[in-house]
């Protein structure tokens, strides 16, 4: 008998909203549930194409145009797509922090003074690289508000942290989760959580929202473990 694939579970969401708290929470769920499970961050900042990103991010001192950075993030997922299906072939179920979806609205909601001239880049443009990678079976999305993510650790550290891009982004998710990401025929389902409760009652939320989606996918496919 052939072992059932796993799942490829994609989290998203607005900076601070607990993305990486709850992926952890969520990997040993699943472990104690029994299902093998590994857990992918992007941008994966181990690699050396993610050392060029953490700069980028980190300091202002590095300075690639908007379609450069863009390609980059892009490049950082497309450098894992072997890995991430043999995870799944392997019958593993794969969570991603973060996934094509942040990369597209991130690029295209860069305001003008982040760049020198001001172009903004077009949902359709930043979406083209990211064709082709594998699609998630569940998409959780944790809505913040942006009061309570910046009362949160760390917010304004990094380069994008700033209200008004955090605005755009906000909007550009809402225009996502109502289009999909373009990178398949099906616009994706996407489960949202109300982030700012408690960590332990939002990872109800998702726990809620990952057991629907595994088992809309068992019934459609029937395949995944
Ligand atoms: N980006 C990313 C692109 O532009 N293009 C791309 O293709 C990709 C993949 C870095 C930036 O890169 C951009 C988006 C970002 O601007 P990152 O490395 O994922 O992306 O960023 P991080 O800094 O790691 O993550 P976030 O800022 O998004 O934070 P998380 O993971 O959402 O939040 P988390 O879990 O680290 O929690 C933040 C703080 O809040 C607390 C935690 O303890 C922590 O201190 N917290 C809570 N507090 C109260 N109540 C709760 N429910 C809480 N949950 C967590
Ligand atoms: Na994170």
């Amino acid at each position: 008998m052939t072992t059932p694939r796993g799942a490829l579970i994609a989290i998203e969401g607005l900076d601070r909203a607990g993305k990486s708290t709850q992926c952890d929470i969520l990997l040993n769920r699943l472990r104690a549930a029994g299902i093998p499970a590994k857990l992918q961050k992007f941008p994966d900042r181990t690699t050396p194409i993610g050392h060029m990103i953490n700069s980028y991010l980190t300091t202002t001192s590095t300075n690639l145009d908007d379609q450069s950075i863009h390609l980059l993030f892009s490049a950082n997922r497309w450098e894992s797509r072997d890995s991430i299906l043999s995870t799944l072939q392997a019958g593993t179920t794969l969570l991603l922090d973060r996934y094509v979806y942040s990369g597209i609205v991130f690029s295209a909601a860069k305001p003008a003074e982040v760049i020198p001239d001001p172009k903004p880049l077009s949902i359709s443009w930043c979406k083209a690289p990211d064709v082709g990678l594998p699609r998630p079976d569940i998409i959780i999305f944790l809505n913040i508000g942006q009061e309570e993510a910046e009362k949160r650790a760390g917010f304004g550290e990094e380069r994008y942290e700033k209200r008004e891009m955090q605005e755009k982004v906000r909007g550009l998710f809402e225009r996502l989760r109502g289009e999909g990401s373009g990178s398949s025929t099906d616009k994706e389902d996407w489960w949202v959580v109300d982030a700012g409760g408690s960590i332990e009652e939002v990872a109800g939320e998702v726990w809620k929202g990952v057991e629907e989606g595994l088992r809309r996918v068992r019934e459609g496919s029937g395949e995944v473990r």
